[in-house]
């Protein structure tokens, strides 16, 4: 975990979202993730917030099949 990440909240590098329609497709991947509470993506700085419910943090693992298939790929950020 990162600095300034908070405990219950995960970061994800999300490169290729480039507009709301990014935005939207690679919250629904990521909301269904086990775990996850809410999704905030950020086209511009290329960034996805996740809200964690708190009892679980998903692998990064989880995060690539979640959103396999859908054209885009994120990475915990560091
Ligand atoms: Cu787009």
């Amino acid at each position: 975990m990162g600095l300034f990440s908070k405990k219950n909240q995960l970061e994800l590098n999300v490169p290729d979202m480039n507009c709301g329609h990014c935005e939207a497709k690679v919250s629904d991947a990521l909301s269904k993730l086990e775990g996850v509470s809410e999704v905030k993506a950020d086209s511009k700085s290329k960034i996805a917030k996740l809200t964690l419910k708190g009892e679980r943090t998903p692998s990064q693992d989880e995060i690539s099949k979640a959103l396999e298939g859908s054209g885009y790929s994120a990475t915990i950020q560091k």
